[in-house]
């Protein structure tokens, strides 16, 4: 079998040490940012393989290029997959990622200047979802709903009013910042109510939906559906579209030619092996532990005093506002942690007074520390050195200490697919 590694340390040595230090990084280090994780061998090598070569626009049995027949079978067994995991009609497994999924969805079912109902960036909702400084804001009249002000909680009162108010023409939920399971149903009955669509962009929690450990929108009756493929779900990098067979063709059209050119059938033929291992019993065991996981780590850092948003989590999610706890901002306690060699990410928090570059906080998650086998135990390890490397004051002896225990777990749950080094 061709040495690819070897080929690149010769024609690229710059490079090269690039991916050997990102390996290092991720083998040394715990990634703790709720969107990422550490995919399946079976989707590295799929990644990397010939598929890449491949034009193939269109969709199976109607492309615009000849030579489909492997990528008409894997892009045909990806669709497939999608609809038996999602409980879905149809689904487009092309979106190169999560931002023009999310484009190809309004501009295949509601028209320019038309009234898009949503979440507000700073409660959670993701760029896409009408933020002003994205062109789907500019494009699409957004109108923005806000969690409650004391528990953070969805007001289904308030997006009813607004609803009425504005008769938008696709509802949205589900979120990049929320730390909180959704009820559907009464989403779907408030779109019902004014004639609207609904969607939900369940990009952060899809590999938790299809291990049936959270509740899934196409059972409360969802038209539309999305999801990124390389979050919670641990494929390759890209995008989905899961909807009932009657918006199939818009959104197929949308998708290809309407936003995309040619799809990445590498990545098509990684996410149909994705959803195999999606399907099975571990996976379900996979998804359970995330949130026992999460729920662990929240417990751990409200004990050691952490203001959490909305008070904990029920998904794999935390958000905590390290301003009003420790009077540092979402910058500095990501930079503080890194020390440590735990990987967070700074988070604006509901109604933020700070900056999005030097937020009041961070934003964590267990997707990827359970992907390396740890449970409840580990969570209370790592929420215990987090909140000391928090508290520490920068004092490089403590760091020191606490970067040597991270240490001592990375080595004990080696990252899937990276050999020890
Ligand atoms: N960047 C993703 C996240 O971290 O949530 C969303 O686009």
């Amino acid at each position: 079998m061709t040495n690819y590694r070897d080929i690149l340390k010769s024609t690229d040595p710059d490079v090269f040490a690039n991916l050997c230090g990102e390996e290092d990084r991720q083998r040394d280090g715990l990634e703790l940012i709720p969107s990422e994780n550490y995919t399946y061998p079976e989707v590295l090598a799929l990644l990397g393989s010939v598929f890449t070569n491949k034009y193939s626009e269109g969709y199976p049995g109607r492309r615009y290029y000849g030579g489909q027949e492997f990528t008409d079978a894997v892009e045909r067994l990806a669709r497939e997959r999608a609809c038996k995991v999602f409980r879905a009609e149809h689904a487009n497994v092309q979106p190169l990622s999560g931002s023009p999924m999310n484009q190809a969805v309004y501009l295949g079912v509601v028209d320019p200047g038309d009234t898009i109902l949503a979440m507000d960036l700073s409660h959670g909702g993701h760029l896409t979802h009408g933020s002003p400084v994205s062109h789907m804001g500019k494009l699409f009249n957004f109108v923005r709903y806000k969690t409650t002000h004391n528990q953070g909680a969805i007001d289904m009162d308030e997006i009813r009013r607004l609803a009425k108010e504005h008769n938008p023409k696709l509802v949205l939920c589900g979120y990049t910042s929320y730390p909180r399971d959704i009820d559907y149903a009464p989403f779907k009955e408030v779109a019902d109510e004014v004639g609207a669509l609904t969607m939900a962009d369940v990009s952060h929690v899809g590999g938790l939906i299809a291990g049936g450990a959270l509740e899934n929108p196409m059972d409360a009756g969802f038209d539309i559906m999305t999801t990124t493929t390389h979050k919670s779900l641990r494929g390759p990098r890209g995008g989905m579209i899961l909807c009932k067979k009657k918006y199939a063709k818009k959104l197929d059209a949308s998708v290809f030619p309407g936003l995309q050119g040619g799809p990445h059938m590498n990545a098509v033929a990684a996410i149909a092996v994705t959803l195999k291992l999606a399907d099975t019993v571990e996976f379900r065991d996979y998804a359970q532990q995330v949130l026992q996981n999460a729920t662990a780590l929240a417990n751990t850092l409200i004990a050691h005093g952490a203001h959490l948003v909305t008070g904990g989590t029920s998904n794999h999610m935390i958000v905590i506002n390290t301003k009003t706890w420790l009077d540092m901002d979402g910058r500095q306690a990501e930079e503080m942690l890194d020390r440590v060699l735990l990987t967070t990410n700074k988070q604006i928090t509901p109604d933020d007074p700070l900056p999005p570059l030097r937020p009041s906080g961070i934003r964590l998650g267990t997707p990827a520390v359970t992907t390396r086998g740890m449970k409840e135990e580990h969570m209370v390890e790592v929420g215990t050195i987090m909140a000391e490397a928090l508290q520490s004051g920068g004092d490089e002896t403590k760091l020191s200490a606490l970067r040597s225990k991270v240490k001592q777990m990375t080595e004990q749950f080696p990252v899937p697919g990276l050999e020890p080094r």
